[in-house]
């Protein structure tokens, strides 16, 4: 059985113990995520046909990291997608982006970005990405092409 709080002293004792997990527990970034995704293009290679990056600045206003695991394009599912950053000068595959809570991340040019590998010669000026989060879930977000 649990016993009962016998007296004030008692309470002294287990409230700032409760304070301090409290605190704890905020600190570690629990909560929800809250993704929102900005100035998406799909840049087109020059130098290597087929290829082309993807750059965009992805908001999380949430008190939750989340993780960005996967993209696809709508319009062309067969395209080959992976996700890079720039390691001591090298383009290096990594598993996964993370997303900070509270944060703006940005892929960008010589940083973080997604890469297709088979991406059509002749496109639509906009393509939808597919973006899938490991804890916000898929979210599409319109991306210019450049070329
Ligand atoms: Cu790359």
């Amino acid at each position: 059985m649990h016993q009962p709080l016998r007296s004030l002293g008692d309470l002294r004792t287990v409230l700032p113990a409760l304070l301090l997990l409290c605190l704890g527990v905020a600190c570690t970034g629990q909560g929800a995520p809250q993704i929102v995704v900005k100035g998406a293009t799909v840049q087109v290679s020059d130098a290597i046909k087929g290829s082309a990056s993807s750059f965009m600045f992805v908001i999380n206003d949430g008190r939750g990291e989340d993780n960005l695991l996967a993209c696809v394009i709508k319009e062309y599912p067969l395209v080959y997608v992976e996700l890079h950053d720039i390691v001591g000068g090298k383009m290096t595959m990594v598993k996964e982006i993370p997303i900070p809570a509270r944060e703006t991340t940005a892929l960008k040019r010589g940083g973080l970005h997604i890469m297709f590998t088979g991406f059509p010669e002749e496109t639509e000026k906009k393509v939808t990405l597919i973006l899938t989060f490991e804890k916000s879930g898929p979210i599409e977000v319109s991306a210019t092409v450049l070329s």
